[in-house]
């Protein structure tokens, strides 16, 4: 019989993802969907049809709904990757966030636990838990210091995950995940904000781009790749958790300056702190600016992590680098972007997400 597994945040990127993954194994896939007033099924609509695709509406914030669709599914997997997962809009939504990263979690968990039945649970932890890091780099091992309000809904949840595991019995990990992007990012994070931003630029259709703490450094990998490190994890005989990261780490000007390559340009940088700007070298013009409406109230600096674990224990590691995912989420919003030039609109908030 086939395997059934349940993935809250399928609308998501990385749960679209794994829902391909998963399907391509053989599996049925139920996803959870939240009501929205407009469509926000744009990363999966190539699924439906496709034979074990199942959708069924839930919200990680209503008990009631979770127990019946998990008693009615009889899953045996749940991937939990839902969550309000801006670090930015955490601060202006701390309550929602946390009831949703935080209090959602102990809810599938709680109906896990009541139903007694052996379901696998996947949370989806994030290197946003280490903050302020106090060791570098990062490893499963690290104390946490978060910074966000994101940061520490993360955290009660990476706490109450093992809390089920060891108290009772339930398998039950964590996968803590260093920043990943694709082209079907949410266009709000950075990464994704340049390659659109850029792609516009260099065809005419925008003057500048205007960003928030060009400093910051990340580890960033594919989401693709992050997505067979999840179901790894699962697969594993039995529950842990494990970091899964590049480690490599870049920060958000060398992003800039990488995703400018790929398009023709050579930028540089004049100035400090909220005068500096971004100048093509190749036009002359100034591309870049800062507004400090981007900046955080706090915000973490740094972040480069260890995936040896993963590496060793799971057999997994990542596949594409700094420069190859810069690559291909300009290319591929270069198509996208092309597409506005010609037809006179927004394209990329309408797209149809399938690579
Ligand atoms: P994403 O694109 O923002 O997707 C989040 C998903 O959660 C969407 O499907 C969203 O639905 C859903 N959601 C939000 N609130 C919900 C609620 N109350 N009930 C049910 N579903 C809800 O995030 P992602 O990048 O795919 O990340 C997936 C998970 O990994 C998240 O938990 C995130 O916090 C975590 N994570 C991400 C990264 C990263 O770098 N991408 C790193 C570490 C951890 P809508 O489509 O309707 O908004
Ligand atoms: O910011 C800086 C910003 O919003 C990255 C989520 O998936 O990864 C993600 O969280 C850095 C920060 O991602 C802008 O201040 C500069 O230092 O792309 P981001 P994030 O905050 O790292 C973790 C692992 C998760 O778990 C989260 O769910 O870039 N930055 N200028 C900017 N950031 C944004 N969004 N916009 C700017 O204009």
């Amino acid at each position: 019989m086939a395997q059934k597994a349940i993935i809250s945040g399928i609308t998501g990127q990385d749960g679209s993802y794994l829902a391909e993954l998963l399907l391509s194994k053989g599996y049925e896939v139920y996803g959870l969907q939240r009501r929205a007033s407009l469509p926000n099924t744009g990363r999966i609509d190539h699924l439906y049809g496709k034979k074990g695709f199942n959708m069924t509406y839930a919200d990680l914030s209503d008990s009631s709904n979770l127990l019946r669709v998990i008693k009615k599914i009889e899953p045996d997997e749940f991937y939990n990757l839902g969550a309000q997962s801006h670090v930015g809009v955490s601060f202006d939504v701390p309550e929602f966030t946390v009831n949703t990263n935080a209090l959602g979690p102990l809810r599938i968990l709680e109906t896990i636990r009541n139903l007694g039945m052996p379901i696998k649970y996947y949370q989806a932890s994030s290197s946003e838990m280490f903050g302020k890091v106090l060791e570098i780099p990062q490893r499963e091992t690290t104390p946490f210091n978060p910074q966000s309000p994101y940061g520490l809904s993360k955290v009660f949840a990476f706490h109450i995950t093992k809390i089920y595991r060891t108290g009772y019995n339930i398998f039950a990990s964590n996968g803590i995940l260093f920043n990943h992007e694709s082209p079907r990012r949410g266009i709000n994070f950075v990464t994704r904000k340049v390659t659109i931003g850029l792609s516009r630029i260099s065809l005419g259709l925008q003057k500048t781009l205007k960003l928030g703490n060009l400093d910051a450094k990340r580890d960033w990998g594919y989401s693709k790749d992050y997505v067979e490190a999840i179901w790894k994890i699962l697969q594993h005989k039995e529950p842990d958790d494990f970091l899964i990261a590049t480690g490599e780490t870049h920060s958000v000007r060398e992003w800039v300056e990488e995703v400018g390559k790929h398009l023709g340009m050579s930028i540089t940088w004049k100035g400090k702190g909220l005068l500096e700007k971004g100048i093509d070298q190749k036009t002359g013009k100034t591309i870049i600016e800062i507004d400090p409406i981007h900046f955080r109230p706090n915000e973490v600096e740094f972040l480069q992590g260890d995936s040896s674990k993963a590496q060793k224990i799971l057999n997994w590691k990542p596949k594409t680098t700094f420069s190859g995912l810069a690559k291909l989420m300009t290319e591929q919003d270069l198509v996208y972007v092309k597409r506005e030039a010609t037809e006179g609109h927004p394209v990329v908030t309408q797209q149809k997400f399938q690579v």
